[in-house]
């Protein structure tokens, strides 16, 4: 027993330091001796090469647990050289149920060790279900706490508090409940089934503690503010900090400050000058958000563009990512943002691949030079990843032409492609976008339909003779006083398979368009997780392909517009696979 203590507690020890120096110093040999200290200490390390033969959707490269059913990331922090992501999960099957926090680790975002379950319903007050919730790193004693919604004995949503079990396990393993939970209950005039999601907490400068949880209250999505000295004694404000007539109830609120000047991140609590705030909602299988301006003295936040009060919306994502949830990255000064992206195929599908539900590559997020909306790119750790490399230059893609792009594993591939266009004040169509849906527009307009300036743009997880293929393009369009860049991913041939969704997804991409535009797409067996124009519009897709799977996958560059349009250049890497380990002490869930 002795023995095992001081493997395990060395075992930390070893692993604290090497997160430390590989954090000081970013050496990547250290990387390899991570994980061969697991495979040391036979932990499970998962046999990915056996999972693949059967499994050709698993992903190799995008965060997703070992087996079963997950859901919203949750409580995502950097604490003492380790990042913590924590998320919603079925510890016993491939559908949603019995939801829990499960709890994985890594040094560096990409590579993680799934550890056992942080918190699970074990108590009166979330028997049902630990719901979403953000964690809050106290400044001072520099401790880290968790709000969560449970879902209580008479399925009431309440809010409660959780701690770590012990300072000293730099994994922070084990977590306990508050005894004053709940510490938060719905009252007068809010519904307790539509009371969850408290945000990451933030303090004023009255040194007052604030959090918002998501509700509908009269109709209205709502954000119902709460206060507390002590983070165990809340008191709801009178006026919630912000509500819209225009939507319903509002899921996984989050709350931050982004710079507006720089490109560095900006903590939850920060006061000073020179920033945005943004708040973003979940709803209608979307995450929206709205930039404006908050004064945390009065607590009133007022956005520029109120939800659904313009005609484009600003998303974070215009495919499937919902749930989402951002923190501050103390070590990189930067803003990470996680979304939940769900399955396309049928339920029946996911119970026998016995996995549903994979995470998006962690984002950073800036506000845009215009201030008007934000900019996502995928973190920049995940270029540890990139293996073999095919770059083109200068390439003219005629009108009516494909060509492939051979040389690295298509299925498992990152590809960065800047597009030149010819004379923009040549005969191209016109567009009124202000009367139009850009996914609508994708769908009537699909990878098939021949416009002047586009399609034109990737095809991905294709099989040789293209019957299966997902295509992410732009298309050109004049409007009354700019060019418009229409961004689409059109997964409506990507499978062979019936019973998957291949719903066409599109958006606007505002981009200044001046003879260039480019697009980032990330290809992981059977998520698509495309950035156009820099980050300012993200699509991600889910697809199933029966064909183009593994070595059987191809990559392409088209050109379906009548005009030529340059290939000025084009980089794509072979990714390799990330470093998952598990390591389950078998606690018991309680
Ligand atoms: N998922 C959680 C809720 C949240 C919803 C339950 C959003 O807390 O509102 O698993 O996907």
């Amino acid at each position: 027993m002795a023995k095992l203590f001081w493997t395990i507690s060395s075992l930390y020890g070893l692993l604290f330091l090497l997160t430390i120096v590989d954090q000081l110093f970013s050496l990547d040999p250290f990387i390899p001796l991570w994980a061969t200290l697991f495979s040391q200490f036979k932990l499970n390390m998962h046999n990915t090469k056996d999972a693949k033969a059967s499994q050709p959707y698993r992903t190799s490269y995008h965060f997703q647990p070992p087996k079963n059913w997950m859901n919203d990331p949750n409580g995502p922090m950097f604490y003492k050289g380790v990042y913590h992501l924590f998320y919603q999960y079925n510890p016993f099957a491939a559908v949603t149920g019995n939801i829990s926090w499960a709890h994985s680790v890594s040094y560096n975002l990409i590579d993680w060790m799934h550890l056992d379950n942080a918190i699970n319903p074990t108590e009166p007050y979330d028997i049902n279900g630990c719901w979403s919730g953000s964690a809050t790193i106290l400044p001072g004693v520099k401790k880290p706490v968790i709000l969560y919604t449970g879902d209580n004995f008479e399925h009431h949503q309440v809010q409660n508090l959780a701690v770590p079990k012990n300072m000293s396990d730099p994994l922070l393993r084990e977590w306990v409940k508050s005894g004053s939970n709940p510490v938060m209950t719905p009252g007068n005039g809010i519904d307790p089934k539509m009371y969850r999601d408290p945000t990451t907490s933030w303090q004023g400068s009255d040194k007052i503690w604030r959090v918002i949880i998501g509700s509908q209250i009269n109709g209205h999505g709502t954000a119902i503010l709460y206060k507390s000295k002590d983070f165990v004694e809340w008191t709801r404000s009178k006026d919630p900090l912000h509500s819209s007539n225009k939507t319903g109830m509002w899921e996984c609120p989050d709350f931050y400050p982004v710079s507006s000047r720089g490109k560095k991140g900006v903590e939850s609590s920060f006061k000073g000058g020179d920033t945005k705030q943004v708040l973003k909602a979940s709803f209608g299988d979307h995450d929206y958000y709205v930039i404006g301006n908050y004064d945390s003295k009065m607590d009133h936040y007022s956005a520029d563009v109120d939800f659904m009060d313009s005609i484009v919306q600003l998303r974070y994502d215009y495919g499937m990512f919902y749930a989402s949830k951002s923190f501050y990255d103390c070590d990189k000064k930067r803003r990470i943002l996680w979304g939940w992206v769900t399955e396309a195929d049928s339920k029946s599908d996911d119970i026998n691949k016995g996995w549903s539900g994979i995470q998006s590559i962690p984002r950073t997020i800036l506000l845009d030079k215009t201030g008007k909306q934000l900019v996502q790119w995928p973190i920049k750790e995940l270029k540890k990843l990139r293996a073999r490399q095919v770059s083109l230059h200068n390439i003219e893609i005629k009108g009516g032409t494909v060509f492939e792009i051979a040389g690295i594993t298509a299925s498992q591939a990152d590809v960065e492609v800047s597009f030149e266009l010819p004379n923009l004040e040549d005969r191209i169509e016109l567009m009124d976008t202000k009367s139009v849906d850009p996914q609508q527009l994708c769908s009537e307009k699909n990878s098939t339909v021949r416009g002047v300036l586009g399609p034109f743009g990737l095809l991905v997880l294709a099989s040789k003779n293209l019957t299966e293929q997902t295509a992410i393009f732009f298309r050109i369009f004049k409007g009354y006083d700019k060019f418009v860049v229409l961004m689409c991913s059109d997964q409506s041939r990507s499978s062979l398979k019936r019973d998957v969704d291949k719903k066409i997804f599109g958006a606007f991409v505002d981009a200044n368009l001046s003879h260039k535009i480019s697009l980032r797409t990330l290809i992981d067996h059977s998520v698509v997780e495309s950035f156009g124009g820099k980050g300012k519009a993200c699509i991600t897709a889910r697809v199933y392909p029966e064909l183009a799977i593994d070595n059987k996958s191809h990559l392409y560059a088209f050109n379906y517009g009548t005009r030529s349009v340059r290939v000025s250049r084009l980089r794509a890497w072979s990714m390799k696979k990330a470093r998952i380990v598990e390591f389950h002490e078998g606690r018991k869930l309680e």
